[in-house]
């Protein structure tokens, strides 16, 4: 291990403390952000897009792809009823952004995932940008009409998701699809903006979970993450060519994502038993 790596499992470790007015005494980072994918959310049974067993092979590979809403729609809404009809709990990552943010040492949560975790948890809304949208909104599909409901709302007025739902405010015959980004449609440009301005603000990054395939997302750590800042990969596999190319990543962990955020962040996982 180098010294900067042992510097940031040290800094790592010291940022579970609460940041203690204007002087920070204990060095641990001032402004985290991390950028999230599937891999955060596997462990609460939520399967990834590539892995074994994950979405691509139990649903096919044009699952989220524009043309599949608009020509079998049906398939997105077979996808969000098996989705719903279970009720995940968030994960040691999720807990870890919770803690971290409460020591107000979080600056973003850059998230590609549609599962809502990050707001379950509590992280604080105005730190987390989905930029691949959310399962907990839907929309009309027609780009003019404001129709929108919350996921809540739309499981009471459509329990059974039989025949996929009409908006009900433009009367255009426009479905109302989950408020998701698919393949073939742009990213909204105010959560982009947000998560690049919290990617070049950082001095710590953690990448966790992503197979940093899908572009945009992609590139934006590699174009806007600043030379100050630290970098942490965590997932099974290695990083992506174009990141290893350049050493990008200043300590890559091949681990599973919670046990890598549970030796990054002990202080938030060992809390004394009730019964001790
Ligand atoms: P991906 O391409 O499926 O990559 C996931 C990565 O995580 C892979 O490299 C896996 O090896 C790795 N991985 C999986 N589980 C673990 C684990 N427990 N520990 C360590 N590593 C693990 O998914 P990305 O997020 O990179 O791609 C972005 C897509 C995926 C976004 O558009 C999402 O909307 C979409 N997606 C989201 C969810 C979700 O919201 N939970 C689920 C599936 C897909």
């Amino acid at each position: 291990m180098t010294d900067k790596q042992s510097e940031i499992l040290q800094k790592c470790a010291r940022s579970c403390e609460k940041v203690d007015g204007c002087e920070d005494n204990n060095e641990g980072y001032r402004n985290i952000v991390f950028l999230i994918g599937a891999g955060a959310s596997t462990s609460a049974g939520i399967p990834d897009f590539r892995s074994k067993g994950g979405l691509y092979e139990r649903y096919g590979p044009d699952l989220f792809q524009r043309l599949t809403l608009e020509c079998f729609p049906q398939k997105i809404y077979d996808f969000y009823r098996d989705f719903a009809k279970e009720d995940y709990a968030p994960t040691s990552v999720h807990e870890a952004l919770v803690g971290l943010n409460a020591a107000g040492r979080l600056e973003g949560v850059v998230t590609q995932n549609i599962d809502g975790l990050e707001d379950k948890a509590g992280v604080d809304k105005n730190l987390v940008h989905c930029v691949h949208g959310s399962l907990s909104r839907f929309r009309c599909s027609r780009y003019l009409c404001e129709g929108s409901l919350t996921a809540e709302e739309y499981n009471r007025l459509l329990p059974t998701h039989e025949t996929p739902p009409q908006c009900y405010l433009c009367g255009q015959n426009s479905l109302l699809r989950p408020d998701i980004v698919l393949f073939g449609e742009s990213l909204d440009s105010a959560t982009v903006g947000d998560s690049l301005r919290a990617l070049r603000a950082c001095d710590l990054f953690v990448c966790i979970g992503t197979s940093l395939r899908v572009q945009p997302t992609a590139s934006m750590p590699l174009e806007n993450v600043t030379k100050r800042a630290h970098r942490i990969w965590i997932n099974r596999d290695p990083p992506p060519d174009m990141y290893q190319e350049n050493g990008f990543f200043d300590l890559c962990m091949q681990d599973e994502c919670d046990s890598a955020i549970k030796a990054l962040f002990p202080l938030f996982f060992n809390k004394p038993s009730p019964h001790a």
